[in-house]
Order: C-alpha cells, then structure tokens, then sequence
C-alpha cells in the first residue's frame, strides 16, 4: 500500500454561498455537501483532505505557503482572484507542490475575463465545468499524478 497522501483544497471568496444563491450557475450543493463528498472520496482514494474557505487573499496566500514541506498537494477553487492575482501565483509556484485548480462553472464559456487565470500556468492541471463534481474528479487526477511518481 502506498503513503496516505495530504491534500490541501482551498475555495476562496464568496464560495462559502455555494448552493445558497445563483443554483444555475453553480448547482445547489453547499461547501460543506462539497467538503463531505471529498472526505468519502478521500477514504477511497487512500489519502487524507483539509479543505479551507476564506475570502481573504492574504490568508490562502499563507495557507498556501504553509502547506510547503507538509501536504502533497493542493486543489484551490481560487474563485475571482484566480482571473487577478499574482500573489496567489507566486504562492503556488512557491511551494513546489502540485496543485489542480477547480472551476464549478465553464469560466471559458463564460465572460472574456474569466477566460483568464492566473494560477492555471503553474497548476498541473485545470478541471472546470463540471459542477461541483470537478473537485472529487480533481482529486482523483492529483492522488492518481503523484502515486504515479512515488
Ligand atoms: O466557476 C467557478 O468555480 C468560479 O471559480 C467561481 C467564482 C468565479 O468568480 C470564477 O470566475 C469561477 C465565483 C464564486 C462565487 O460563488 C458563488 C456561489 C454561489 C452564489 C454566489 C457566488
């Protein structure tokens, strides 16, 4: 059996409404319908999630930073700041650590400036477009990269 894996999964601003407004856009599940669905796919998949909401950029700058050295990997829904902010660009690069990002809705379906992401260049991967299903997917995407490196 390999090494139970950590993963780290981040939603940033206004993600904590989640299934409380806008269902057509983003479904009617809630963050903690989301966060529980990962934990069950976490005891199949063998490895362990702490997922976190702020809408604070400064605070999943540092939670990304802190995770360096202590988790595996990261999945980040960065919501908004994904289409402006190089802090969290340079947090993520930062680290080293491989990082999925997650869009509940198709951002290239969508506004020219949702098109856009900051973080996708230095991100293994991007999933988005599925609902809220594109995080288990992505989870699923990140135990599968790195137990193919162990
Ligand atoms: O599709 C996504 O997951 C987004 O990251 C969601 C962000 C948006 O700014 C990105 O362009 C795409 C918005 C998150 C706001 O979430 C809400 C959820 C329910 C009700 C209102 C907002």
């Amino acid at each position: 059996m390999g090494k139970s894996l950590n993963i780290l999964v981040l939603n940033g601003p206004n993600l904590g409404l989640l299934g409380r407004r806008s269902p057509e856009i983003y479904g009617r599940r809630s963050l903690a319908d989301v966060e529980a669905m990962l934990r069950q796919a976490a005891v199949e998949l063998d490895c362990t999630v702490d997922c976190r909401q702020s809408d604070v950029e400064g605070e999943l700058v540092g939670w990304i930073g802190a995770a360096m050295a202590v988790r595996d990997g990261l999945i980040l829904n960065a919501g908004a700041y994904t289409h402006t902010s190089i802090a969290l660009r340079d947090a993520i690069a930062g680290t080293g650590l491989p990082a999925v990002e997650v869009h509940i809705s198709n951002i290239h379906a969508r506004e020219e400036f949702r098109r856009v992401s900051m973080t996708a260049p230095v991100c293994i991967g991007q999933i988005c477009g599925f609902g809220v299903d594109g995080y288990a997917l992505a989870l699923r995407a990140l135990v599968g990269w790195l137990r193919s490196r162990a």
